[in-house]
């Protein structure tokens, strides 16, 4: 299967980090919870994001934010398979599912998706590794302490970047024994998936080494609960942008290979900015 974020494309030495935009069809996302469950509105929004710039399209029908209760696969699949064959009937645009379920996995390929995006790194059924291997598409291996449901109790580390680097060049060694391509595999840190603001931003700043892994790194900070608390404000997650396109930007910075966003549009101007930036560096 081919690969939706084709190298070597872009202004400078640097590829263009590549950005997927998140396709929630869910009650209870953090940010987004409950305002695209109805297929066609996660579709019209999903397009829109197309519009505004997005490479890929990451939909999800399980939250996975701190406390969130868990989905059943059926329910899980009757959320995100209408709106992939929406997305697919209007644009050939890459399509990613979030999900930890193989079943899910399983049904978003078959409606048309190429990448399954795994928060728990293929970890959370005996069959995960073998269904990546056998669909054959893009797997993004996350690092995440703990589970949803209690991973913000009390994060711990002794060296949070050395950790998760451990943990993800094992997670991308267990894909490939179990038959995953290696051109198919990426990593992704987890930003706050079970850890404290001063982790996620070790983490943001770790990311070269995290590159060095030798895989394509996905990052995904957008609108989430440590910006505020970085920033010192009460923002709610739909007043995040700034704080999202700083760590956006410090994360391609760091060799992000893309960046898993709400604001498209936003996001898409300032790494364009940011790259031109780059290559003027050289002029
Ligand atoms: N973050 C969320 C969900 N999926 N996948 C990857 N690879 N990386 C992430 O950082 C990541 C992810 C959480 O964000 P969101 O989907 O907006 O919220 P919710 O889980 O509440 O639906």
């Amino acid at each position: 299967m081919t690969s939706p974020f084709p190298a070597g494309e872009g202004v400078a030495a640097r590829p263009r980090v590549r950005i997927m935009g998140i396709v929630n069809v869910t009650p209870d996302s953090f940010s987004d919870g409950g305002r695209f469950l109805d297929p066609a509105a996660a579709a019209a929004h999903a397009l829109g994001l197309v519009a505004a710039g997005a490479d890929i399209l990451d939909v999800g029908g399980e939250s996975t934010r701190p406390g969130a209760a868990p989905t059943g696969a059926d329910e899980e699949i009757d959320r995100v398979v209408p709106v992939i064959e929406l997305i697919r009937r209007e644009s050939a645009v890459p399509i990613s599912v979030d999900t930890m379920k193989p079943a899910v996995a399983r049904a978003a390929v078959a409606a048309g998706a190429s990448m399954w995006n795994d928060v728990a790194a293929l970890r959370w059924a005996p069959d995960s590794l073998a269904t990546a291997a056998e669909l054959g598409c893009d797997v993004a291996l996350m690092h995440m302490q703990g589970e949803p449901r209690t991973m913000q109790a009390a994060p711990c580390y002794d060296d949070v970047v050395c950790e998760v680097a451990a943990f993800l060049a094992a997670r991308a060694e267990a894909a490939l024994a179990a038959g995953v391509a290696r051109e198919n595999v990426w990593l992704d840190p987890g930003f706050g998936f079970g850890k404290t603001p001063a982790h996620n931003l070790a983490l943001v700043r770790g990311l070269p080494a995290l590159a060095a892994l030798g895989f394509p790194v996905l990052f995904g900070a957008s609108r989430k609960s440590s910006i505020p608390k970085i920033a010192d404000d009460r923002s709610d997650p739909d007043h995040r942008v700034g704080g999202s396109i700083a760590l956006a930007l410090a994360a391609a910075a760091g060799g992000a290979a893309a960046v898993r966003v709400h604001d498209v549009a936003e996001t898409r101007q300032a790494l364009a900015v940011w790259a031109a930036l780059d290559q003027a560096k050289g002029a």
